[in-house]
């Protein structure tokens, strides 16, 4: 329905200030050496590249030890870069083509659906992750900001905001009915009260063993997107699926999804066809403590997209 023409843009983010280890900024380029363009082309896709953190030095930005804001690590690297991924996404969808961002930690979350929510505010998002990468300055324990992206984008605990995040307050923040979440296994004690106190839908790893996966996207596509008219923006953690199939990743945390399952949840959003834009983020080849790691890391990557561009909609 979104997308007829088949055309997609990929943006690459090799991002890694959103969180401490080096190797997550290498994501994008395994990808494309396992061949992701040429898969997607096989699939009918017209594939275009952008590349908006390409000026980026990124080892020289990550060690200006001034740039921290209260726990906030690193607040000017990554809201810059977040904010060039949001104009690359946001050129990508003014392209008529559906942007598949691939990183780089999730704080270029931030970017993506900024992006989508700034060219069409009546997106809606699946969230798909081991984690709810929604705490706030005031709730994180790390300063990480990849465990932030979600708050930010919602406009959540806005008074406590590094200043280089102003440029968001242009954008339309996301409604916390528009999103919901798949996979959570490791939700810090504050992410709770914050998903509580705004009634976030949340399925964890309990509800896809309660419900099935099958049943568990079919209740979340319904409570984000009622009238099933509106665009489905899936941002894709790979440590939603078990360390099994996606070891080489920063924070993975055990009893995952299955690889089937992890593919099945974008299988049926692309069945829809109301998919209007993919994140494909934390794939880490460096943590990779044997070669197989990294390669089923990024294959299962790279199927996540594939699966979602309509690989087994025969
Ligand atoms: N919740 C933790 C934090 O805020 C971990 C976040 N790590 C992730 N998120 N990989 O997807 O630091
Ligand atoms: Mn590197
Ligand atoms: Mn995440
Ligand atoms: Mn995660």
């Amino acid at each position: 329905k979104f997308h007829p023409d088949k055309k997609t843009t990929l943006v690459l983010a090799p991002f890694s200030g959103g969180q401490g280890k080096s190797g997550v900024e290498d994501g994008p380029e395994h990808m494309l050496k396992a061949g992701l363009q040429k898969e997607l082309e096989l699939l009918g896709w017209d594939v275009a590249i952008s590349e908006p953190l390409k000026d980026l030095d990124l080892d020289k930005e990550k060690k200006n030890a001034k740039d921290v804001f209260g726990k906030c690590k690193r607040p000017a690297l990554v809201s810059d870069s977040a904010q060039k991924i949001y104009k690359g996404v946001r050129e990508a969808i003014q392209n008529k083509t559906l942007p598949l961002t691939i990183g780089g930690d999730h704080s270029i979350g931030i970017g993506t659906l900024a992006g989508s929510l700034a060219e069409n505010p009546e997106t809606c998002v699946l969230w798909i992750d081991a984690h709810a990468d929604i705490n706030t300055p005031s709730t994180t324990d790390s300063g990480n900001l990849h465990g932030c992206p979600v708050s930010f984008v919602m406009g959540l605990d806005r008074a406590a905001w590094p200043p280089q995040f102003s440029w968001l307050d242009s954008v339309t923040t996301l409604h916390p009915s528009k999103i919901a979440y798949i996979g959570l296994r490791d939700v810090d004690v504050g992410e709770r009260k914050i998903l509580r106190d705004h009634g976030i839908a949340a399925f964890s790893m309990y509800h896809v063993d309660k419900y099935g996966i099958a049943k568990v996207v079919e209740m979340a596509l319904a409570k984000v997107n009622p009238s099933g008219t509106n665009p489905v923006h899936v941002s894709y953690d790979v440590d939603a699926i078990d360390p099994l199939y996606t070891p080489a990743t920063g924070t993975p945390v055990r009893g995952g999804l299955t690889l089937r399952e992890g593919l099945f949840i974008v299988e049926a959003v692309a069945e829809t066809g109301n998919l209007s834009a993919l994140d494909v983020v934390e794939t880490n080849p460096a943590l990779a403590l044997q070669d197989t790691h990294a390669l089923d890391t990024v294959s299962a990557g790279c199927a996540i997209a594939r699966c979602a561009l309509g690989e087994t909609l025969l």
